[in-house]
Parts: C-alpha cells; structure tokens; sequence
C-alpha cells in the first residue's frame, strides 16, 4: 500500500473511525474519493534520488556540509534583540559521516534523500509565496471542486450572507491545512492526532475559552477531520491577521531526526530562492536543496521570530485582499506600521485587542495545558470588523506536544536545545508592547527586552 495511503487509514484507525456506522449515502461519495485518494497517492509520489546519483566528489563534499545540522542558541542581550550564535555539531557531524560511510555514498547508494514536501507538491504554494492574494481568486468554493489544496490557516469568509453561506477560503499564512464546511457555524480541519490530543486535553482548562471550540472528530469523503468552531462566523466582513507565537517554529525532536535521518528539500530551497537569491550557500546553491532545519532557521531570523517572539504570517482585509508577504517583516517599526494599517488605526479596536490579549496572558500564565507544553507553531488570530468588534484567539495545535511527565517549561527564557522552550510568553509580552505603543496605553508588566 502507497505510503501515504497507508498514512490516512492509521490515522482514520486512530481517531477511531471506521467503515462501521457510515451511512450509506456516503458509500458512492467514498468510492469517489477512494479515486481522488488515488489519484493524490499517484502526485505524492516522493522523488527520491540516492546520493550514488552524484558522482563528483565536490557534490558529495557540499552535500555533508548541508547534512550538518546548525544548532542555534538563543541568548537576551539585555536590549531589543538577541544574538543568535550558530555552532557546527561536531559530534553530529561525526555520527554523520559514520552514517554515511556505512551506506557507501560512493557506489551504493544511501537512505539520505531529496525530497519535496507533500504539500509543495499539490497546492499552490507558488501563489501563497508571492505574497498578495486577491479575494476573487480564493472565494470560489474550493472544498468540493478543487483539488485538494493545503491551506493551513484558513478562514470561512461569509462571502454573501451569513444564512447563503456559500464557504469561500481565504489562504492566509505559511503551512497549509486542509478545511472544509462543518454544519452550522463550523469548519473540519485535517485530522492531525497531536491537535486532536491537545483539543482534547485543553477542555477544562483555563485557556478553554481562547481556542476554538471543538466537537470530536469526523470523516468526509473517507478522510478523519477535527470539527471546530468557525472563529469568524458572526462577523460582518471580518479583518483577520495570523500572527506565529514563540521564538522557534520547529520541534526539537524535528531536529533530531534531521540529525538522524537528515533529508535534503529541494523545495524548501526554491522558497528560499524566491525570497533572496544570495541566502542559499554556495554548498546549497550546487545541490539545489537545504534540510528542513536550515530552511526554518533562515526563515525564523529573517522575521521577527528571533528577535520578537513572534511573526505576521498573513492578513486578510476588509476589502478582501490577502497579504502573506511578510517574511522579511523584521523591524519593531514595521510591525507597528502593520499593526497600524490593520487596525485601520481605530484606537477603539486596539483597545480592544489589547484586552483581548491581557486576559490570555493571564489565562496563560495560570494554564496547566501551557505549563505543560512545548508551543510550537501555534498562532494568535486577530479577527475584527466594522463594528469594532475584536477577538484574538489561539489557533495550530499541530505542533503544541506535551512535555514528558514532571516537566514544565517557562515560555519565556531564552532556548537552548534540550530545555525546549519556545519563548511563547516573551513573544506575547512584545506583541501587547507593540499594539500599547499605538494605544500610548503600553503594558504594565513583562521586561523590557525586546521592544
Ligand atoms: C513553511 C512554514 C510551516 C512549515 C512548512 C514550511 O514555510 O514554516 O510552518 O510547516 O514546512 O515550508 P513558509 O512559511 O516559508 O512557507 P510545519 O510548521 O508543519 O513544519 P513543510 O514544508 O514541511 O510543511
């Protein structure tokens, strides 16, 4: 069975899903999708190309280069930024280059792979990459008749009214999810057992009340989704920003197992590429890929992500145009500009937010679930209107993984590989510090560093 195939029934069996129990109208509906499954098995086919296929020993230098996984250590430096100070794994390095010899990259071939992720293969990652999205493009109803595009953070725009829901998406940042209608005031979101183990264990706690609702997890068209609230639904043409908490946005086991079985992305480095031609390495630029690390390293100092603890992943305005194109999105100066811009610089709307984010603070900081995970990847979504009406919520528990037993973590101390802090309180400690400047309301509490 196609690995991918084989993927979807395990997680179909996980969340305890199974043929039993369906109704029969959705029979030719699966028989349909079991074609569409196909079809999709059929694109993810994973271009593999063994390391034998380069023969010429500059490449296969370049290439042990790249395979060297930089560790980065995050330190305060009493002022607005940190200093990020990129060390060579020696000993990584080491077990590498016994990894390597022992599968003979010479004549025989290796299991260290060039690979292109799942998703840049079948959405539309180019048109998300180049920033500015009109509405017109995104609003056709793309659940049913599209291919299966990846959407990560996306948002139910009730494009005519709220009873004619005819469900539009709107793409607004970086990973791309799968969505689709829910019933009444809900969306599926593409089953993903961490989320579903994190919606799970946050029923009952404190920051219950800032995530999206969740009702358990359904099939449609032969596929397990999470069934959640729809954050947008009783707003008038609603303003949405993504905004990424923490400063790192990968997992530390991530690092691991790029250590361990390190794959080279050659999609990755294409994305770099189109943002600055001159980031890749010359190493990088010969092989044409870079490991995954490197990629989300790149993109973490790039943005505000190191220097803030957090980053614009998108925004939707009113008037309906996306904007994604923030990953250069750097300066306290910009941001603020941004912020600004958003907000349609309504001080009503800042307040608002500004409260918003005070009362997660605080749920945050007596959340038994927070102290309790490593907050990778997760988001903050901003959502208002015209009638200043303003809600942030937490979104993407994808990557939120919970501690081992006896273990909490602070959010806010700086991270160094093993402590697997995710600096998500700093972060949110300099994003209320941005939105006080533009209300000259600022913060009463957290440190001076950063803004
Ligand atoms: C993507 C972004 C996502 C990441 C994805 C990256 O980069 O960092 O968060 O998914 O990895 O490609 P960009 O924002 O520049 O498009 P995860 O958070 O799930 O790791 P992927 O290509 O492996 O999906």
């Amino acid at each position: 069975m196609p690995k991918e195939r084989e993927k979807r029934r395990k997680s179909s069996k996980e969340a305890g899903l199974s043929g039993a129990g369906i109704s029969d109208g959705f029979v030719k509906e699966r028989r349909t999708s079991r074609r569409a499954s196909e079809l999709r098995d059929e694109l993810c086919q994973v271009k593999e190309v063994r390391l034998s296929e380069f023969n010429s020993t500059q490449v296969q230098t370049s290439m042990m280069e790249a395979l060297r996984v930089p560790q980065v250590t995050i330190t305060p430096d009493g002022g607005c930024s940190r200093e990020i100070q990129q060390e060579d794994w020696a000993d990584v390095e080491g077990s590498l280059r016994r990894k390597m010899s022992n599968s003979s990259i010479s004549s025989t071939g290796s299991s260290i792979m060039l690979e292109e992720s799942e998703d840049d293969i079948l959405s539309d990652n180019e048109t998300k990459s180049k920033g500015n999205i009109t509405l017109e493009h995104l609003c056709e109803d793309t659940s049913e008749s599209k291919p299966w595009w990846k959407i990560k953070t996306i948002v139910n725009w009730p494009f005519v009214s709220p009873q004619r829901r005819n469900l539009s998406w709107v793409q607004l940042a970086g990973h791309k999810g799968n969505f689709k209608a829910g019933g009444e005031g809900t969306i599926l979101k593409k089953f993903s057992e961490n989320e579903k183990l994190c919606f799970e264990r946050l029923q009952g706690d404190v920051l219950q009340d800032f995530v999206p609702g969740y009702y358990g997890v359904v099939e449609r068209d032969g596929d397990p989704f999470l069934h959640m609230t729809d954050l947008l639904v009783n707003f008038d043409r609603p303003s949405v920003m993504d905004c990424k908490m923490g400063v790192r946005t990968y997992l530390e086991e991530e690092l691991v197992r790029a250590r361990e079985r390190p794959k080279l992305r050659r999609d990755l480095f294409d994305k770099m590429l189109e943002v600055d031609s001159e980031a890749p390495s010359p190493q990088e630029h010969l092989q044409r890929a870079v490991t995954k690390p490197r990629y989300m390293q790149w993109r973490e100092t790039l943005s505000s992500t190191h220097t803030l603890g957090f980053r614009i992943e998108g925004i939707k305005k009113a008037d309906g145009t996306c904007h994604t194109d923030f990953k250069k999105t750097r300066s306290k100066e910009d941001i603020t500009q941004i912020f600004r811009d958003f907000a349609t610089n309504n001080t009503n709307i800042l307040n608002s937010y500004l409260s918003k984010l005070a009362k997660i603070q605080q749920a945050l900081m007596s959340s038994e679930f927070f102290k309790r995970h490593e907050v990778i990847g997760s988001s903050l979504l901003f959502i208002h209107d015209h009638t200043e009406r303003a809600e942030v919520w937490l979104i993407d528990f994808g990557k939120t993984t919970a501690l081992p037993e006896g273990q909490t973590l602070d959010h806010s101390i700086p991270w160094q590989e093993g402590n697997r802090e995710d600096g998500y309180m700093w972060g949110l400690d300099n994003l209320m510090r941005t939105l006080g400047s533009l209300t000259n309301k600022g913060t009463s509490e957290g440190s001076n560093e950063g803004l």
